[in-house]
């Protein structure tokens, strides 16, 4: 990237300069990202405005900014390109803290660039609040969420930036940047030549000591299980694990990150474990004598508060890019820090073949005995697994589920088997409500088919008006809202500690007419499903709506809980 930088006045065309917003829009055009969300403002208006002209950049209009975020997310999961999302100085920027957040826990690499008033009007004295109107120092509200924050100063130090951030937020462990940018610099008239720097390989390979103490607990092994999560889609090696497991006979259980990097079609696979898990997956926990975890934080969502009953009787082998969680809560016998496809490839090599079948057909038993379903109360109305079940098979074809935050999220990841290939995203290490619509408006823009987005009463209300998104830009999206008539998964916590008081989660908590609002927003296709017989009505339905939005309501019983849960009574996050 070449630069020179001139003073307003001079002849532009003869200089082929044009503004930094002009820059800025062609650098985001190079880099083929599926499109930029944003909400405007007087403060991005002109980067914005470059982006429009230039026409090379679908620009995606989200009613919040924290919708934004959430959508360059799920654009960014399903393209593997980092997504763009923008607001405006002062609120525009501190609705974008929430997605922020979600992506850096979540480590998906997204660029998040901030309009900021004129340099004259910033503040000089850090004790003055506030200068300008909407002044707000959003980088530094963003240090601890983000892999690095930019502040520039100049036009130059804004490309110098965009560079090194577009390169940052995808390398080692991946997760978000954010480049503030004044509006009088984004005025600035530069000089702008294509870039040919892109992502360094920062990957390492795996040293001779560790591949050889990975074969020797392998082969001490009975009962070795793999623990997957959400690192092996982030590095690509789905394919790669499949194959692993097919040479080597290993069973393996999933995260709620990792549900989307296996076959859930296979009869090595035990199921999604944690504390919401299946009784079966978390049996099989307790019974492998070697644990080999890749890509998994083991936060205590999946081990359990007790973090020795976890740890008994099995060694564990963990493995990932980041040191930091391989020094973290859980301990092991033997800690890798590498790319789950480095490490996959390393072990593909060597020569080894398990046979499994008694351990595999001794949960497959349990599976039998304990089906998912049958955890729930036997009379209720609606069954919340069922309806999960159910709609794995409606939407067969569909390119993904993208699940909001609650019990329904359980209900999902315990209920609906994926097709091999098919998405499952969701807000994980920050558990956002509200994340499912806005983040199916990114995967749907980014990828091709129909998308699902399964969210719960609550969740809906903090994303609803991007149903008009759904509607404005036609998006193939059904929206399939499990309606319980509270904040659920809170309602279960008070239950099991507050005696039963519901304050705010049932008591005082109250919904829109969901099909009405559907009809507002200019839904065609809409179907409220209230009894089990009605589920198959819906068929006919989703064929007729194949490439537009849909909403369906399905009116779960209250009495549903997520189960089983593990839980330390009053200690767990809900
Ligand atoms: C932004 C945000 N606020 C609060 C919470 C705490 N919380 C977790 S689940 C939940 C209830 C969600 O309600 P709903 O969407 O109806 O899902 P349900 O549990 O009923 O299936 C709440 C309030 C959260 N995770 N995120
Ligand atoms: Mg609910």
């Amino acid at each position: 990237m070449q630069l020179l930088l001139t003073r307003q006045g001079v002849d532009l065309q003869k200089l082929k300069c044009t503004t930094l917003a002009d820059c800025i829009a062609q650098f985001i055009a190079e880099k083929n990202t599926p499109a930029v969300f944003q909400l405007s403002g007087g403060m991005i208006a002109f980067i914005i405005d470059a982006i429009g002209r230039l026409g090379k950049t679908q620009i995606i209009n989200t009613r919040h900014e924290q919708a934004a975020g959430f959508a360059a997310e799920g654009s960014a999961r399903i393209s593997r390109i980092p997504g763009f999302a923008m607001g405006t100085s002062g609120p525009g920027a501190t609705n974008l803290l929430t997605p922020i957040a979600s992506s850096y826990f979540d480590s998906i690499p997204v660029v998040y660039i901030t309009g900021q008033v004129n340099q004259k009007e910033l503040r000089t004295n850090l004790n003055q609040r506030q200068n300008g109107f909407q002044e707000l120092d959003i980088c530094e509200m963003a240090k601890s969420i983000t892999k690095k924050v930019y502040k520039p100063e100049s036009a130059a130090e804004v490309l110098v930036a965009l560079n090194e951030g577009w390169i940052l937020c995808q390398e080692g462990r991946q997760g978000p940047v954010l480049i503030d940018i004044p509006i009088n610099l984004q005025q600035d008239f530069v000089k702008y030549e294509l870039s040919s720097v892109s992502a360094r390989s920062i990957k390492s390979k795996i040293s001779a000591s560790e591949i050889s103490e990975f074969r020797d607990l392998l082969s001490s092994s009975k009962r070795p299980l793999l623990l997957i999560g959400g690192g092996v889609r982030l590095s690509n090696a789905t394919e790669l694990l499949s194959r692993f497991i097919s040479k080597s006979g290993i069973p393996y259980v999933s995260t709620l990150l990792g549900l989307d990097s296996i076959s859930h079609v296979n009869e090595n696979y035990l199921g999604f474990i944690g504390s919401y898990g299946n009784r079966w997956a978390n049996s099989a926990v307790k019974q492998s004598d070697l644990l080999i975890v890749i890509g998994s934080r083991l936060d205590v969502r999946q081990t359990g508060k007790d973090i020795s009953k976890f740890k008994s009787g099995k060694k564990i082998i963990r493995i990932d890019i980041d040191e930091h969680e391989l020094s973290g809560r859980i301990s092991s016998d033997l800690s890798i820090k590498l790319d789950a496809s480095e490490f996959l490839q390393a072990a593909m090599e060597i020569d080894y073949k398990i046979d499994s079948s008694s351990y595999i057909s001794r949960i497959q038993e349990l599976k039998k005995k304990n089906p998912q379903e049958l955890e729930q109360p036997s009379n209720l109305i609606l069954n919340p697994n069922i309806v999960m079940e159910y709609l794995g098979e409606l939407f067969y074809e569909s390119s993904g589920f993208i699940i909001d935050v609650g019990q329904h999220q359980m209900w999902a990841a315990q209920s609906i088997q994926l097709k091999d290939g098919q998405r499952f995203l969701t807000s994980g290490g920050l558990g956002a409500m509200g994340f499912a619509i806005p983040a199916s408006i990114g995967a749907a823009t980014a990828g091709n088919g129909r998308w699902v987005a399964i969210s719960g009463d609550g969740c809906l209300q903090l994303s609803s008006a991007e149903l008009q998104t759904i509607v404005q830009y036609n998006l193939p999206i059904a929206i399939c809202v499990i309606n319980n008539g509270q904040h659920g998964m809170v309602a279960q916590f008070q239950e099991e500690n507050m005696d039963g008081r519901l304050t705010g989660t049932r008591d005082g908590f109250s919904n829109p007419d969901f099909q009405e609002l559907a009809k507002a927003y200019g839904f065609n296709k809409i179907s409220k499903i209230t009894r089990v017989e009605d589920l198959m009505s819906l068929k006919q339905l989703v064929n007729d709506g194949k490439n537009e939005p849909i909403f369906l309501e399905f009116v779960v019983d209250p009495r549903a809980k997520a189960l089983p849960k593990m839980s330390v009574r009053g200690e767990e996050a809900t």
